[in-house]
């Protein structure tokens, strides 16, 4: 168990140590279900869930919407001294809340830990100094870090992209972001790097050389994957998906294209997936589908825990709440053999009218616990066999004799074609979905 983080001011006063009191828990800031220690299959929830807080959401937005100013106060951005102060004040703040949750992790972009500069030697001296302090706070606490990431998107210079940039003078600008970044994360001992590629896409193809942008992307992450091993690091490399916003179309469209895009350029010995909910749900997929097909094609790599909202069409980044999804997430995901590099990270953020401190806690507290009860249902689901043993049977024609035969591409066209006379008449099989539906639900309703 981690430290409780004891800055030189309190940020979160009146929250303690959130604990687990368990299910008929009354306490809007103790876990109901998610209980750190206990153990499944040999690892405990901690070990499987490996809960990242993510610092944008948390600790920096204020709930600015396009039609509103900030909501939301934080006492960290008040204060003596410049903005390099103010960062210093937020680390604080943010250990100070990681360890309040009992999180084990934390997620970064190089802007949310350090003011830029005015120059691009300024905004990395600002970074390696709050490296240099995040690394004291995380040896004093234990807290780790899940993923770091380079904001090559916000500033007016990314308008037209970051790495597919048709201005080769953005370049320059974007590799010093992300070489700054990619070596905070291994001072920091971070054992993922995230690329999400914000502008990297387009608005129109009237103006757009589709074919070369996506060349000088793959050109500029097999640099960044050479300079990380280079220094050192040996952690995985994440390319996170996500189909449109801020773009009209983003190169990263979802898993399928990600997959298809690292095999193309060879860069999928590297490059795992960073899934997030609520991208799938933009994309027109379940998040299942999207971790599924992440596992099938051995590129799973971790998750941006969150949902968006079905009835719209933009990135709302809510916590997630459904057990229902919780439990076909990790179902997927003890599928795929669980995290190595990976964890949950909650890139999810309060509502701009939730403006009390204690919101923050509670929703990622309501997220923890929906996790942690997917893992159960989950793990039952899968020790039961109750959903695999049907699968297995399903699809046992091709087990043995001709089926195995086919597997193996041992039959051609018309060796296939000869066997339809003596297969005859195929009959009707159940697919049995509504009675696979109500075995998951079975599983909620008995979780204890
Ligand atoms: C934005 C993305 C972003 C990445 C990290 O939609 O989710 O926050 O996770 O750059
Ligand atoms: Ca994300
Ligand atoms: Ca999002």
């Amino acid at each position: 168990m981690t430290k409780l983080f004891k800055g030189e001011r309190e940020y979160f006063p009146g929250v303690g140590r959130i604990s687990y009191e368990g299910p008929k828990s009354d306490n809007p800031l103790a876990f109901k279900y998610y209980d750190a220690g206990r153990k499944l299959g040999g690892k405990t929830m901690a070990e499987h869930l490996r809960f990242a807080v993510a610092y944008w959401h948390s600790f920096c937005a204020d709930g600015t919407d396009q039609f509103g100013t900030g909501t939301i106060e934080h006492p960290w951005d008040k204060g003596l001294g410049g903005p390099v102060a103010a960062a210093e004040r937020k680390l604080d703040a943010a250990f100070e809340f990681i360890t309040k949750l009992s999180a084990e992790y934390y997620c970064f972009h190089d802007r949310d830990l350090a003011p830029e500069g005015s120059t691009p030697a300024e905004s990395e001296k600002n970074l390696a100094h709050l490296v240099e302090l995040a690394a004291e706070r995380q040896k004093a606490t234990g807290v780790k870090l899940l993923w770091g990431t380079a904001n090559v998107f916000g500033n007016p210079r990314f308008m037209n992209g970051a790495a597919t940039n048709p201005d080769f003078a953005v370049l320059p600008l974007v590799a010093s972001q992300v070489k700054a970044a990619i070596d905070a994360t291994i001072a920091l001992g971070g054992s993922g790097y995230t690329f999400w590629g914000g502008r990297e896409g387009y608005m129109s193809l009237l103006n757009t050389d589709l074919a070369r942008e996506k060349e000088h992307l793959a050109t500029f992450l097999a640099m960044a994957r050479d300079y990380g091993r280079s220094r050192g690091f040996k952690g995985a490399f994440y390319i996170e998906p996500k189909p449109m916003e801020p773009t009209k179309h983003q190169y990263d469209f979802d898993v399928e294209t990600v997959a298809g895009f690292l095999r193309a350029h060879g860069l999928d010995k590297d490059f795992r997936i960073n899934i997030e909910a609520n991208h799938a749900e933009l994309a027109g997929h379940d998040f299942q589908h999207e971790l599924e097909t992440a596992v099938s094609m051995g590129l799973f790599g971790s998750v941006d825990a969150n949902r968006g909202d079905p009835r719209n069409g933009w990135d709302t980044d809510q916590f997630p709440n459904s057990l229902y999804e919780t439990t076909l997430a990790m179902m997927a995901i003890l599928k795929g053999g669980g995290f190595t590099t990976g964890g949950l990270n909650f890139d999810a953020k309060i509502r701009r009218n939730s403006v009390d401190p204690a919101d923050l806690f509670e929703a990622h507290i309501g997220g923890m616990d929906a996790f942690a009860a997917g893992l159960v249902a989950a793990s039952r689901i899968i020790e039961d066999k109750a959903l695999s043993s049907f699968i297995q049977a399903r699809y046992s024609s091709f087990d043995s004799g001709e089926g195995a035969k086919f597997e193996k591409g041992g039959i051609d066209l018309a060796g296939l074609a000869a066997m339809a006379n003596e297969y005859g008449k195929v009959g009707r099989t159940s697919g049995r979905q509504e009675r696979l539906e109500n075995i998951v639900n079975k599983y909620l309703l008995n979780l204890d």
